[in-house]
């Protein structure tokens, strides 16, 4: 059965089946969200992307309670860094690379404590979680062939950060024909500024990536469909 709901976003409403739709999480690891991981050695403060977790919870838990789809991704390496491009090993401080020791365990990769979700996010058995070396979603996995197979059309697109995962894999998305609506709130970045623009990015030029709106209406649309209702 077909059931299209309607968010007030922007650029214009966003319509989607929940049937047909996924809730992603992007990235919600130790390593970017938590002192010591691959975000600090970038030289942010990690901790601006706390504001993040408590909306997206509400979001999270929601989407289990109705039976929407819930896919995890994390941006992580094999331990012997083979599918780490030389550029993007050569990032952050000399002492405290990408596969060097830290105190969450070695930065970004994969199987370490540090590259894992955060338990405030942490993943059910039956969700998927995607393994990405990129910042893309879709590039180097299985997550394309995964949605087709599965009839999902619409993605809800939460995670950090939002200028480069988050926009990374919503541009991967629209390109391949599935329509995105970015949650404001449930989408941080380490710079206001970028914030900011990355948003208003998706949804300029008529929502050329895509729509965005903040959790609360995307959760009120949801509600008045049926306050019961689940997929
Ligand atoms: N550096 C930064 O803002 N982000 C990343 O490196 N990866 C993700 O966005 N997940």
């Amino acid at each position: 059965m077909t059931r299209t709901l309607a968010v007030q976003a922007a650029p214009s409403p966003f319509h989607f089946d929940p049937a047909r739709t996924a809730l992603v999480l992007i990235d919600m690891q130790r390593d970017f969200v938590e002192p010591g991981g691959f975000g600090e050695t970038l030289g942010n403060d990690v901790s601006v992307l706390q504001s993040v977790i408590p909306p997206l919870q509400a979001v999270l838990a929601d989407a289990r309670r109705r039976g929407l789809m819930v896919i995890h991704t994390r941006e992580g390496h094999l331990p012997d860094l083979s599918d780490c491009p030389p550029a993007k090993l050569q990032r952050g401080e000399p002492s405290k690379r990408i596969g060097d020791p830290g105190p969450k365990g070695r930065i970004l990769v994969r199987g370490e404590y540090g590259h894992d979700i955060i338990d405030d996010l942490a993943p059910l058995p039956d969700e998927l979680v995607i393994d990405k070396p990129g910042k893309g979603s879709f590039h180097a996995t299985g997550l394309h062939d995964f949605l087709v197979e599965s009839g999902i059309t619409s993605l809800i697109v939460t995670g950090v950060t939002t200028e480069v995962c988050v926009h990374t894999t919503v541009r991967e998305a629209n390109d391949r024909g599935y329509e995105c609506l970015v949650l404001s709130d449930c989408v941080g970045s380490y710079f206001p500024e970028f914030q900011r623009v990355a948003l208003a990015m998706i949804s300029a030029q008529g929502g050329i990536f895509g729509w965005v709106a903040p959790s609360s209406t995307y959760l009120a649309a949801l509600a008045a469909a049926d306050p019961a209702f689940t997929v």
